[in-house]
């Protein structure tokens, strides 16, 4: 007999597929959340066959277990942990254990892609296309590929994970892989898949127009308040706004607080780790501790939203040669123009600012950092400049 130990996310969920496949009524697996693991792990020890093959995938035990597991496989038990996070790579000190982060040839591991990899090589599973494409796809989900490669299919995948339940995916899961000779999504799937990612395109929209922004320490956060859908709209407020740092998601009821970023320079595990939480660079959650509370919630309660930049202007458009027009506010009006490739200027309130800016980019990231500026409509614009054009024609009174 074998047990499987795995989490409960796609990636987890993966990992359980794919022993049901290799091993079918063989394998008992159950589904955990970091915290349920090690009482499982403690069950298993004490309840279980001495026999039975133990599978721990995609997450890791405390250290009581560590000790516990590994006298369990010096006293000839048989145990084999899979996992891909940095934070578990001391289990490599042990034979049972296998952390890899990235492999050879420079690739992102998940748990399922490690799992299958074991399998193929022990010969305990046929390697098939579509058993393969499923886990890449599994893959580029869990580690964030799919947002650079853009692939749609490893988020519609999760997407469906979390439309319906663990044991309904899994049956899906396993017919297809089982008879199909490539992966794909039914018709039936594809079509709530479509409405899912409508419903989920208005939501965001709507969460866009309740964004404020703040100074938290170094750095320029976004805030939002929402119960669903928070790495999709991590993703695309951090999208629309590439001028804030990070993007802070307030869940008041569950008291939770979520972090994303799509930059580089920012490590938003390292600004959970600030209120006691954790996660990856750039996804991280934390609990909504009381001085979260006081930073996110109190201090930024009075904020307007930020405004949307005009999106139908055919005549202030950014990047233009005849400058492009924001507004705070404040009211303050702002003209952002070139006065040659490498050289951007603003005027406040027709007073130059002092600072130049290489590009346009870095001249707007100014603005929207300390002004909070937005670009105006065309009508505005317009007025703008017609203004400008009547004081300078000086018969014109
Ligand atoms: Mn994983």
């Amino acid at each position: 007999m074998y047990k499987l130990l795995t989490h409960n996310d796609l990636d987890g969920v993966g990992c359980g597929i794919l022993a049901k496949l290799a091993f079918g009524k063989q394998v008992k697996v159950r589904y955990n959340s970091i915290a349920s693991l090690n009482r499982e792990v403690e069950w298993f020890l004490e309840n279980d066959d001495k026999n039975t093959f133990l599978f721990i995938t995609d997450l890791s035990v405390n250290a009581e277990n560590e000790k516990k597991l590994n006298l369990f496989y010096r006293s000839d038990g048989k145990v084999q942990m899979l996992d891909h996070h940095k934070t578990a790579l001391h289990f490599n000190d042990y034979e049972w254990g296998h952390v890899v982060v990235e492999d050879e040839e420079g690739k992102l591991t998940s748990a399922t892609s490690m799992f299958y990899d074991y399998l193929v090589k022990k010969q305990l599973l046929e390697p098939t296309d579509a058993i393969a494409e499923f886990v890449e796809l599994v893959r580029q989900y869990d580690t964030w590929e799919w947002e650079k490669n853009e692939n749609a299919h490893a988020q519609r995948l999760n997407a469906l994970f979390y439309l319906i339940s663990i044991e309904e995916f899994e049956d899906k899961m396993l017919n297809r892989l089982k008879t199909n000779e490539h992966f794909s999504f039914d018709q039936f799937e594809e079509k709530i898949l479509d409405m899912e990612e409508n419903k989920i395109e208005r939501y965001i929209r709507r969460k866009r127009r309740e964004l404020v922004q703040t100074p938290v320490g170094k750095y320029l956060a976004g805030i939002v308040y929402a119960e669903s859908y928070h790495s999709e709209l991590g993703n695309e407020l951090g999208k629309e706004y590439p001028h804030l740092d990070y993007i802070a998601i307030l869940n008041i009821g569950g008291k939770r607080l979520g972090f994303r970023t799509i930059h580089d320079h920012v490590d938003v595990s390292e600004v959970a780790g600030k209120f006691g939480g954790g996660g990856h660079a750039k996804a991280s959650g934390s609990s909504l501790t009381n001085e979260a509370y006081d930073q996110f919630v109190f201090e930024t309660f009075h904020l307007d939203p930020l405004r949307e930049d005009a999106k139908r202007n055919r005549y202030n458009l950014k990047r233009s040669s005849s400058g492009s027009l924001y507004k705070n506010q404040m009211e303050d009006i702002f003209f952002l123009y070139s006065l040659s490739d490498h050289e951007w200027v603003i005027e406040k309130n027709k007073t130059i600012v002092d600072s130049k800016f290489e590009s346009f980019d870095e001249g707007e990231n100014f603005l929207k950092r300390n002004y909070a500026a937005w670009l105006v409509r065309d009508d505005t614009f317009v007025k703008y400049l017609m203004d400008g054009y009547m004081n300078r024609v000086p018969n014109k009174q």
